[in-house]
């Protein structure tokens, strides 16, 4: 049997060679089980191991190239139907990230003040009593809810597990009210229905693609970005509507340099036009749809004049786009973007967008949104129930009522004004929080709050900075995670597993989990000594066999049929909405008190002298979490902050310049590279986000460029759902000289 075959019988017998039997694990020291786990290791030269990338959230497959106990090579996973044999450049990189000097290698205990950054080195025994020491205390003192567990990554789930048996609710992701949480919201409100991740999104087979904002080939998302290239090398005509000259413009038919925050006005102006000109698709409306009369009536006002007066759109693009969107039909999208949480509005904005499509009439069809399946797998059988809890801090009673998830930002906001309880300790696995939520000052206020706080990560962070404990987690090459069965178009379960051993004393986030557990009198949470046998369980369970099992530890996948991708012509479609029909007037909205139909208000502009601040990404980086990667940073060492040529020069700066940003509010960050570029209109500017980093330990990042987050004291709430709109902080620039 070769050293990839592990399943669950074959863990045990493993554990009963070595005489430990049953009570392997409990009876060793910590770290024993560990290294026996650790046989699935390849040692012998030049193997390959598929697992599952985490260098950002898209979750491709990766084959790990091994020799003599090291990755020399990573590649796409043929077998992974989101990689198809490639990874963007951030996954080739991921040596970068675990063979980064600076890791945490050693549990860590805080002797400084909060933010000094000062700590010792613990064992692990030490680290892990004093953070189930820290948990419990509070859980006594203020109960179970009182802990709050902000996170990212698969590799969450464990700790996950550990907040149910502790009884508290409040556990949250940013990639919700920071990311994608208003698009959600408003596919919701009119299609039943949210996106998920990957997007249900048929760009290889459309004949027009719309992107508004949405960046893709900045936006590395790698399955979407071959589809984009697939589209376009089929033919597909793009329209970019972006501020700035994207990536993705250059290769646009049509680019609308929008005014920035004005894209509600546009979007409703593609709606009046496509009703006007009668270019939607009647059949489907007629057939598919509830209120499209009220909808007509209430975009009649956005004539392509007046949104060229708000937007700055000429009445011809506005028009022709449409235009090229209806001939396309139902071949065509407006792709419902993915970090939408710009101005405040963005649940609206997200549904004029679902609108749009509604009247394109592109729902199950070919080139529009497609049905997506998944592969049956079981949830993890025989646990305790959990115990009864208060509601999520996060809001208070009927506050942001179309919310789908808990807010990140709602329960720092908890943490900070002891409504509607106090939350006194914060688990933060895996997000780095002073950079990723708005207005860092208040993140700071928050943790001051904080009796406990510990952080889990694989890097010396700026959240581990404000940290009581540090535990170094073993990055996605060195560890199991729980499997992933995504909704996509071909169905597939993928399995993470490791490909080296966790480098220095860094363990996989499962066993700190399962001991933390065993030390909060949790154990019935974790009732298998290693994740293999929470695998096989649930395989089993769903009824695969142990064939099946064993390719999915050889290949990394195991695919399973796929559902029609396209709803039949004429069929029938159980919407999710009240009415089970696309809502173009959502009676939902207007019993909460809100607009039935989206309606544009113009935002607030930046005063003479000021711009609006924006930010994305660059192809070679995630967020900050790859800013301190040597072999990203050689592609792309540092961000700039794009200007308008025109305006660059009326300042008296020059691309290579150096200028420190500073806000409304005096925030600044910097000194930062000025590209001085016609790409970008007069009245923003624009960095990537994720750089200018302070950590000490990060020795690659830290200085490095400017932090935008650093510029986001100011954020817009979406009073539907709490998402932060952070595109709403107007910035100086300031020269420095060299
Ligand atoms: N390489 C790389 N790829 C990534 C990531 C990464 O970190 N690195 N992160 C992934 C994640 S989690 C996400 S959510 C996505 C984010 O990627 P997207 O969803 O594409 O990101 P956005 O923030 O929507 O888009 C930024 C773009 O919007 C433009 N923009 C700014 N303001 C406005 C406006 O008012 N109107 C319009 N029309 N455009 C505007 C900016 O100029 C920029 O081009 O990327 C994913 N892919
Ligand atoms: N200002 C501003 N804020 C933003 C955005 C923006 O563009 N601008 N983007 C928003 C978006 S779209 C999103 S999705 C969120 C993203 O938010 P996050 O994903 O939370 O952001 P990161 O900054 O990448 O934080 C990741 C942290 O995880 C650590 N880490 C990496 N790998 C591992 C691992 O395997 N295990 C553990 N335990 N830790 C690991 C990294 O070292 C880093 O400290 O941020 C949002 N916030
Ligand atoms: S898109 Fe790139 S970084 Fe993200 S999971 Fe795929 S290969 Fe990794
Ligand atoms: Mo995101």
């Amino acid at each position: 049997m070769s050293s990839r075959e592990w399943t669950r019988r074959t863990f045990l017998q493993a554990g009963g060679a070595c005489g430990v039997g049953a009570t392997l694990g409990s009876a060793l020291p910590l770290g024993l089980l560990d290294a026996a786990a650790r046989g699935s290791v390849p040692q012998a030269a030049d193997q390959v191991v598929p697992t599952v990338c985490e260098i950002c959230f898209w979750k491709c497959g990766v084959n790990a190239h091994v020799r003599d106990g090291r990755v020399v090579a990573l590649t796409g996973n043929p077998h992974h139907p989101l990689s198809r044999g490639k990874l963007c450049p951030r996954g080739t990189g991921g040596l970068g990230t675990l063979y980064d000097p600076d890791r945490l290698v050693k549990p860590q205990i805080r002797v400084g003040e909060r933010g000094s950054e000062q700590f010792r080195e613990a064992t692990w025994e030490e680290a892990l009593d004093r953070t189930a020491e820290g948990l419990r205390k509070v859980a006594d003192e203020h109960g179970p809810e009182a802990i709050a567990m902000l996170y990212h990554g698969a590799g969450g789930s464990f700790f996950k597990t550990l907040m149910k048996g502790l009884g508290s609710p409040n556990v949250a992701a940013p990639s919700y009210a920071q990311c994608r949480g208003p698009r959600e919201v408003g596919f919701e409100l009119t299609f039943g229905e949210g996106l998920g991740s990957p997007e249900n999104l048929d760009i290889p087979n459309a004949r027009a693609l719309a992107l508004i904002g949405s960046h893709l080939g900045e936006n590395m998302h790698n399955t979407q970005v071959q589809d984009f290239a697939e589209g376009l090398g089929k033919g597909m005509r793009l329209i970019v509507v972006d501020p700035r000259f994207s990536v993705a413009a250059g290769k646009a038919r049509h680019w609308l340099p929008i005014k920035p925050g004005t894209d509600l006005a546009l979007l409703l102006g593609w709606v009046n036009l496509l009703i006007q000109e009668e270019w939607y698709d009647k059949a489907f409306v007629r057939s598919q749809t509830v209120g499209f009369d009220q909808l007509a009536a209430e975009v009649a006002r956005y004539t392509p004049t007046a949104v060229y007066q708000e937007t700055g759109i000429r009445p011809e693009l506005l028009v022709a786009s449409a235009r090229e969107l209806a001939q396309a039909a139902p071949h065509a999208l407006v792709h419902p973007g993915r970090h939408v949480t710009w101005y405040g509005d963005d649940a609206q904005r997200s549904r004029a967008i679902a609108l749009v499509n509604a009247l394109l009439g592109n729902w199950g069809k070919p080139g529009g949104f497609y049905m997506s399946s998944n592969a049956p797998l079981a949830a993890e059988a025989g646990l305790p129930a959990p115990p009864e809890h208060r509601p999520a801090a996060d809001r208070k009673e009927g506050e942001h009522l179309f919310a789908g998830s808990t807010l990140a930002s709602g329960l720092r906001d908890a943490t900070l004004s002891g409504e509607p309880y106090p939350i006194k300790s914060w688990l933060v696995y895996g997000s780095n929080l002073p950079i990723v939520l708005p207005d860092p000052r208040k993140t700071i206020a928050a943790i001051q709050e904080l009796d406990f706080l510990v952080a889990i990560d694989i890097l010396p962070a700026e959240i581990c900075g404000w940290a009581d404990v540090v535990l170094p987690e073993c990055t996605y090459l060195e560890r199991h995670d729980d499997l992933m069965a995504p909704w996509f178009r071909e169905p597939f379960i993928a399995l993470r597993q490791p490909a080296v051993e966790p480098m220095g004393d860094s363990k996989p986030g499962w066993w700190m989990a399962k001991e933390l557990a065993k030390r909060l009198g949790l154990e019935a949470w974790f009732p298998w000594e290693h994740p293999v046998e929470l695998h096989h369980d649930r395989l089993a369970a769903s009824g695969y066999g142990a064939e099946q099992e064993r390719e999915l530890v050889r290949t990394g996948v195991l695919k399973t049929e796929a559902g029609p991708m396209y709803l039949p012509e004429g069929s029938d479609y159980a919407y999710g909405t009240p009415s089970g029909k696309i809502e173009l007037w959502s009676q939902q909205l207007a019993d909460a008190g809100f607009d039935p139909v989206p309606v544009y208000r113009r935002p607030e502009m930046p005063g003479p002298g000021q711009f609006r601040l924006l930010s994305g990404r660059a192809p070679v980086h995630t967020f900050g979490r790859t800013t301190n990667n040597r072999v990203l940073l050689e592609q792309f060492p540092e961000n700039e902050v794009w200007v308008n040529r025109a305006v660059a020069a009326d300042l008296g700066l020059k691309s290579g310049d150096r200028v420190l940003v500073r806000n409304q509010d005096d925030a600044e960050t910097g000194p930062i590279l000025v590209k001085a570029t016609e790409r970008i209109r007069t009245d923003c500017v624009y960095m990537v986000h994720g750089f200018g980093h302070t950590s000490k330990g990060l020795r690659a990042a830290r200085g490095r460029g400017g932090n935008d987050a650093a510029l986001i004291t100011r954020y817009a709430t979406d009073p539907l759902m709490g998402g932060t709109g952070m595109n709403v902080n107007f910035v100086t620039l300031e020269k420095v000289e060299a």
